[in-house]
């Protein structure tokens, strides 16, 4: 109701009828509120005021003005989990439907590929895990991984004026530091996924000594991009939203529109790179990527080559 009135005065009497309860009661939440970073002020006989909020992801802040088909029915916040994704999991384990979305405020064993860890302070970033239920072969779960990407960083452009990068498989880069990574993991067997998971995780107001001094690649934040602080609450539902509609357009039209996008803002398109697989390092020139997501390398001898996981390096 505070939202709605836009900075305008509330009445208890017109609070305590719209909620039926008494005016004490709205006066107790009022209380609760403000011990929660809300400025709300009083106005003798004539009511409150919202004067400002803070910037905490919770799911009322969250769902306020969005309207999703799928992603983003059900939000759950938590102030500390292991991982988003283990949480995702163990929701989408007891049923979690598909489109419910997973919020830490921190992270104490923030996942990245192949056992990595990712770094997950408290009150600065967002970090979160989305449970799909799509009805695609496994083979094709990491198209899901392009459409994580390309949301992140439309969501980037809608809350900055900064130009993020697309890196394979699971990179978003500002100035060639990362800014965002992302590791999508999924319950399936042969023929059937019984559930996948998007984590995404965004440096928002990370500070350069929230850094640690040992990353593989560099590494950055909104704040340290853009010099000022970017709104959690913003930047996560117009994220939600976005992920919502491109999904939408997935299970509507298929990868190829998904794709397009992709790789129109990938780094490596016609680029010649280094991939180290884990058993070997390969050189080639990015032609594509393909419907399974692999990435198509020309190598040297002129054969094409696909590439299903590793990491990347511009040469
Ligand atoms: C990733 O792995 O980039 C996937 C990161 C996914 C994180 C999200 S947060 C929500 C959800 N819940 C989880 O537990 N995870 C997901 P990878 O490409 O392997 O990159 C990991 C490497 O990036 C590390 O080895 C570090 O060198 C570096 N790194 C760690 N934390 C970072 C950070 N906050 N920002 C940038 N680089 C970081």
């Amino acid at each position: 109701m505070f939202r709605a009135r836009d900075g305008g005065l509330l009445s208890g009497e017109e609070l305590a009828g719209a909620l039926c309860v008494s005016r004490t009661a709205v006066w107790k939440h009022v209380k609760n509120l403000r011990s929660k970073g809300y400025r709300i002020e009083s106005v003798p006989s004539r009511g409150y005021r919202l004067l400002s909020f803070p910037d905490v992801l919770c799911e009322a802040e969250l769902s306020s003005g969005l309207r999703p088909k799928r992603i983003g029915r059900r939000i759950i916040c938590v102030e500390e989990t292991d991982s988003t994704n283990q949480l995702a999991f163990r929701a989408a384990e007891e049923g979690a439907e598909d489109g419910t979305v997973v919020l830490a405020d921190l992270q104490t064993g923030g996942k990245g590929r192949l056992g990595r860890r990712w770094e997950s302070p408290p009150g600065v970033n967002l970090y979160c895990s989305v449970i799909l239920r799509p009805p695609i072969l496994p083979l094709n779960a990491p198209q899901l991984t392009f459409l994580s990407a390309v949301a992140v960083a439309r969501a980037i452009e809608e809350s900055t004026s900064l130009s993020p990068r697309i890196k394979w498989p699971n990179d978003i880069l500002i100035n060639g530091r990362k800014v965002a990574g992302l590791l999508n993991e999924m319950s399936a067997e042969t023929d059937t996924i019984h559930w996948l998971v998007l984590g995404i995780g965004v440096n928002i107001n990370m500070s350069r000594e929230q850094f640690p001094d040992d990353l593989r690649h560099p590494a950055t934040s909104l704040l340290l991009e853009t010099d000022s602080p970017v709104s959690r609450v913003t930047f996560t539902r117009s994220l939600i939203s976005l992920l919502d509609v491109l999904y939408d357009v997935f299970l509507g039209n298929g990868f190829d529109p998904i794709r397009e996008e992709w790789l129109a803002r990938s780094t490596i398109q016609g680029k010649k790179v280094r991939v180290a697989t884990g058993e070997i390092d390969m050189e080639g020139t990015v032609t594509g990527i393909d419907p399974d997501g692999a990435l198509i390398l020309c190598l040297r001898d002129g054969v094409l080559h696909r590439v299903l996981a590793g990491d990347v390096t511009i040469m």
